[in-house]
């Protein structure tokens, strides 16, 4: 067991003596843009409200640094097993107050005694979100998968592959039962890095036919995510490269599959809000792994490049919301890449851009938006994006992470609190400087 956590950013009092010397400060701003917001007819206690009730979910192998192919230079005091993960996944939600969950990844996760684990994380306060099934590795050691990735797994041309990634998705969704998730996401490397390797219809196939037999194992609450991604590891095509190879298996699949969005899996510009809208018509919008990136996949923290487009990610989301709802509600994720930063303090400053965005989705005026668009008047439609978006929100998140016991300053204190410095202290260190991605 991980005694870590009982440092300082997991204790009430340091957080209140933190808060203290801030709290006057932040009152007054409040209170400044509560009054801004009444004048345009916004309580700013509701949308306080909301953003306290928001919950985005952190993923177990964003705790340790990440790399690039190239090489990875290791942090100090990672993370040496998953008990020590949902330690720092602790760190973070009792700091921000908003990522009440985490999102095991298997086998790199996985213990001998779920109901332990299970136990450990709602003791430290946290649940668990979707659990995520690995076959676009081999994992040499591990006695479930003797056969090799190297060339696909759900939708390999070998159906002894395709029935190992198929068992393996399987005992995620048992463990995942044990640890009191709903959900199992799955995202495969497969694909292929030069044209005429494979044939795009029957490896297509082959896939949609393994989900089916994983979707025929799911609980009946249960949902099965299917993340797209446009391209690496496979370098040419990926089997579920875009959102509408995702719904076309998803449709197939049956009612339990729905799509994920992960922001960092499409070409550069590419209009991700779009995607979301249609996939909310579908009514196959799984949720979301949130990052950002300049060029692709999940290379960098959410809103670091782009806050303007989660900003529009969430004004999709906020217009269900205040109109019909969703029937069921999108699943929040992060999905980072640290190779530079220590990983809680991007997962920390992650989770307060999303909010961010969130509240700032809920400033906009829909009905003004709405006449904006239906008298075709695009500026005024855009300022009204744009007057939602450049409102500074900070003084909301402050206040509901204040209320919440958590912190108003979230990075500050956890710098205060040295607990990265007694990670490394009690932390085996990890010397692993060679390429990969985590
Ligand atoms: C992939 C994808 C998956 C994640 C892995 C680690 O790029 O985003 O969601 O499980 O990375
Ligand atoms: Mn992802
Ligand atoms: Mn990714």
């Amino acid at each position: 067991m991980n005694e870590i956590i009982k440092i300082r950013p997991a204790d009430p009092d340091f957080r209140a003596e933190q808060n203290a010397a801030l709290n006057a400060a932040l009152q007054e701003d409040y209170e400044i843009l509560g009054r801004r917001m009444a004048r345009r007819g916004i309580d700013i206690e509701t949308v306080t409200e909301l953003v306290s009730r928001f919950g985005v979910a952190v993923p177990s192998w964003g705790t340790g640094t990440g790399g690039t192919r190239f090489a990875r230079f290791p942090g100090g005091g990672e993370p040496a097993n998953v008990f020590d993960k949902i330690a720092d996944c602790a760190v973070i939600n009792s700091l921000t107050g908003a990522t009440p969950a985490i999102s095991p990844h298997f086998p790199w996760d996985e213990v001998a005694d779920f109901a332990e684990l299970r136990q450990y994380a709602a003791t430290l306060g946290l649940g668990f979100d979707a659990v995520n099934s690995n076959t676009f590795q081999d994992h040499p050691s591990h006695g479930d998968h003797p056969l090799s990735y190297k060339f696909g797994s759900l939708s390999h041309t070998d159906p002894a592959v395709r029935a190992q990634a198929i068992r393996h998705n399987i005992r995620c969704i048992e463990a995942g039962e044990q640890l009191g998730s709903k959900a199992l996401t799955i995202w495969i490397g497969d694909g292929s890095n030069f044209p005429g390797q494979s044939h795009f219809g029957r490896s297509f196939d082959r896939y949609i036919d393994s989900v089916k037999q994983i979707a025929t194992a799911l609980p009946p609450d249960w949902s099965v995510f299917l993340e797209h991604k446009i391209y690496e590891p496979a370098f040419y095509s990926t089997v579920i490269q875009d959102w509408g190879s995702s719904l076309l298996a998803a449709q197939e699949v049956g009612p339990q599959a729905s799509c994920l969005v992960d922001l960092g899996h499409h070409a550069p510009n590419v209009n991700i809000e779009m995607i979301v809208s249609r996939l909310i018509h579908a009514g196959k919008l799984a949720g979301f792994h949130f990052n950002d990136s300049k060029y692709g996949d999940d290379d960098l923290d959410a809103g670091a490049i782009d806050p303007f487009r989660l900003f529009l990610v969430f004004n999709e989301l906020v217009d269900v919301e205040a109109g019909s709802g969703f029937a069921k509600a999108p699943a929040y994720m992060i999905d980072q890449s640290h190779n530079v930063t220590d990983p809680i303090e991007s997962l920390i400053s992650s989770a307060i851009e999303i909010q961010r965005a969130y509240a700032q989705a809920l400033l906009v005026d829909r009905a003004a938006l709405v006449g904006f668009q239906d008298t075709n008047d695009p500026m005024m439609a855009n300022q009204e994006l744009k007057r939602a978006f450049t409102t500074d929100v900070a003084p909301i998140l402050a206040m509901a992470r204040a209320r919440e016991g958590a912190a108003i300053e979230p990075l500050a204190a956890y710098r205060a609190s040295g607990y990265r410095q007694a990670c490394i202290a009690r932390r085996p260190v990890r010397t692993a400087g060679g390429g990969g991605i985590v």
